[in-house]
C-alpha cells in the first residue's frame, strides 16, 4: 500500500486538536483517509486590565508539542496545516517582532463600533463593498476600535497576520495571509477579490498592514532550523490550510448537487456553497456573508449562535459546584417537558461571557414565557431555540438563492449532541445527515492532500471524506406540533 501522512492543526474558540491523516492507496480499492489524534489542549481566554485575549505563546507551545508527539508516535509527516477561527490578528512591527497579545473577538472594546461605521459609511454602501453579515467582532470593527483609541501598536504596526498565519509565521519566519481568513476581516472585496484600501481608508485602518492574500494549499515555507533544532524534527513544510469554517465545508461528503450545510461547534454555521458572491437586496435584507472557500467557491453563509450558550451554563454550573457532564445535561434536556419557552440565541446579549443561565431567565421573563430552572428545562429551552434558528436561518438562505434542499448537512464537534441533531431534523421537517465530527481537521488534511497531489480536486476530496468516514441520517419525527411551536419562535425573534 502507498501511504501520506499529514499533520493538521484546528485552533478552535475552546481547544486545540492536532491529527495524523494517512492517506492509504492499497491496490484496487479507493483511496481511504485514515486520522488519528496526536495532541488536545484547552484554549482559554485571558482578561487582562479592560481587555480579553487570546494566550498566544501557549498556544504556539502547544503547536510545537503537537508535532513532537507526532514524531515520537512514529510518523514523518509530509506536511503540516494549522487553521484557526476568523477574524482575529496579531501585528508585526518593523523587525518582525509580534505587538502584544492578540485580542479576543469577545474583547468589549467592538461594542458600539457597528453603528459608528454605518454611520460613516452607510449601511447600504458598507454590504455592498463587502457582503459580509455584520459581526460586532469582525477585524473591521476591532482595527476601528483601536484606530478610535489611537492604539500605539496600531500606530507602529507593519504587518497584520491572522492567528492562523501567526502561528505558521511564528514556526517559519515567513509571513503570509491567506485568502479564506483574509475574507473574514470585512476589509476583503468579495468580488474583486482585492483588498479594500478605500474602505480602510475611510475608517482610518493603516492598508500598510496588509499584503496579498496566497490561496489554500499554498507552501508557506519550512519549519525555521531553530524550531527545527528545539523540536529534533526535520524541516517539513507547512502549507497555508485555511479559516476553519471554510474547511468544515471541504470535508461535508456532498455529490454534486447544491446542498445546505452547518457548521457546528462554539458558533454555528448555516450556508451554501456558490461559484460567485451574491450581493443584492435580499441577502443584505437578510444578512449574508459571502466568505471565500477554499478552492475558488463561495461560501453564502450565516454565522449564528452556537453551543457557547450551553458551554457557559454547563461553565457556571460547575463553577456553582455542580460539576455535570455533557452527557447529563442531553439526558435531563430530553426528560424536560417540550417547547415550553424559547429565546432568540442570537440576540446580542448571549454574546459575553459569565451570566449565562440567568440572562437566559431573563428574555423568558421579558417575553412572558415560563422561566426555565432546572439544568433541563434551560438546556431544553436553549436546544429547542437552536434547532428553530436553523430553521428559520434555512429558509432565507432558500429564499435569497432559490434552491429547496431536501436536508441539512450537520459536521463539526457540536454533532455530538444528539438531541440537537434530532431536533433539528424535526423543526426542518426533513434529514439530516451528519458527519464527520472533526470536519475542520478533515478539511486542513484534503487541502494539503490536494497541495500534493494526492487528492484531484475539491469534488476528488468528498469523494474521499464519503469513503472514509459514516454518516449517521436523522429523519425527522412527524408526530411532535413543531410547526406552532415555529410560528412562536418566530413572533419572538420580533418581539425583543
Ligand atoms: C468559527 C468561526 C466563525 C467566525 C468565528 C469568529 O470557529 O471561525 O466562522 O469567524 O469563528
Amino acid at each position: 500500500s502507498r501511504q501520506t501522512a499529514v499533520l493538521a492543526f484546528d485552533l478552535g474558540a475552546g481547544s486545540g486538536r492536532a491529527f495524523i491523516g494517512e492517506w492509504i492507496k492499497d491496490e484496487g480499492t479507493p483511496p481511504k483517509l485514515e486520522m488519528q489524534e496526536i495532541h488536545r489542549f484547552p484554549n482559554q481566554a485571558i482578561h487582562v486590565g479592560d481587555h480579553l485575549h487570546w494566550d498566544i505563546l501557549r498556544l504556539l507551545h502547544e503547536v510545537k508539542t503537537g508535532i513532537r508527539y507526532a514524531y515520537h508516535a512514529g510518523y514523518q509527516p509530509e506536511s503540516i496545516g494549522i487553521d484557526t477561527w476568523g477574524v482575529d490578528f496579531g501585528l508585526l512591527d518593523v523587525n518582525g517582532e509580534l505587538l502584544g497579545n492578540p485580542y479576543h473577538y469577545r474583547d468589549r472594546q467592538t461594542e458600539g463600533k457597528i453603528e459608528e461605521v454605518t454611520e460613516r459609511i452607510g449601511a447600504v454602501e458598507l454590504y455592498q463593498q463587502t457582503g459580509l453579515q455584520n459581526m460586532p467582532f469582525n477585524t473591521i470593527y476591532q482595527l476601528y476600535a483601536m484606530s478610535q483609541s489611537r492604539s500605539v501598536q496600531l500606530g507602529v504596526a507593519r504587518h497584520l497576520l491572522m492567528i492562523s498565519d501567526l502561528l505558521a509565521y511564528l514556526l517559519t519566519g515567513r509571513r503570509a495571509i491567506e485568502y479564506t481568513m483574509a475574507t473574514t476581516t470585512q476589509l476583503f472585496h468579495p468580488s474583486k477579490r482585492v483588498w479594500n484600501t478605500s474602505l480602510m481608508d475611510a475608517l482610518s485602518i493603516p492598508s500598510r498592514l496588509f499584503s496579498e492574500p496566497i490561496q489554500p494549499g499554498d507552501t508557506i515555507g519550512p519549519l525555521t532550523a531553530n524550531v527545527c533544532e528545539e523540536l529534533g524534527v526535520a524541516p517539513i513544510d507547512v502549507i497555508a490550510a485555511a479559516h476553519d469554517t471554510a474547511l468544515a465545508v471541504v470535508a461535508v461528503p456532498a455529490g454534486d448537487e447544491p446542498f445546505a450545510y452547518l457548521v457546528c461547534g462554539t458558533w454555528n454555521v448555516l450556508g451554501t456553497e456558490l461559484a460567485e458572491p451574491l450581493i443584492n437586496a435580499d441577502t443584505a435584507r437578510l444578512a449574508f456573508s459571502n466568505e471565500g472557500g477554499a478552492f475558488g467557491t463561495i461560501q453564502l453563509l450565516k454565522t449564528l449562535m452556537g453551543l457557547w450558550i450551553i458551554q457557559e451554563c454547563k461553565r457556571e454550573w460547575e463553577e456553582g459546584g455542580n460539576a455535570i457532564s455533557y452527557a447529563e445535561l442531553a439526558l435531563q434536556a430530553r426528560k424536560a417537558p417540550a417547547f415550553v419557552s424559547f429565546i432568540n440565541p442570537d440576540d446580542l446579549r448571549f454574546y459575553p461571557p459569565h451570566g449565562m443561565v440567568g440572562r437566559i431567565q431573563a428574555f423568558c421573563q421579558e417575553t412572558g414565557q415560563h422561566v426555565p430552572v432546572s439544568e433541563g428545562e434551560v438546556m431544553r429551552c436553549v436546544i429547542e431555540s437552536l434547532a428553530l434558528r436553523y430553521r428559520y436561518t434555512l429558509e432565507e438562505l432558500e429564499l435569497v438563492t432559490g434552491s429547496r434542499f431536501g436536508g441539512l448537512h450537520m459536521v463539526g464537534g457540536g454533532i455530538q449532541n444528539e438531541l440537537l441533531c434530532q431536533l433539528t431534523a424535526s423543526a426542518i421537517g426533513r434529514p439530516v445527515w451528519v458527519g464527520p465530527t472533526e470536519a475542520s481537521v478533515i478539511g486542513n488534511m484534503l487541502t494539503q492532500l490536494i497541495a500534493s497531489g494526492k487528492c484531484q480536486n475539491l469534488a476528488d476530496a468528498r469523494r474521499l471524506v464519503k469513503g472514509s468516514f459514516p454518516v449517521t441520517v436523522y429523519e425527522p419525527q412527524i408526530d411532535v406540533p413543531w410547526e406552532e411551536a415555529y410560528e412562536r419562535f418566530i413572533l419572538l425573534l420580533g418581539e425583543v
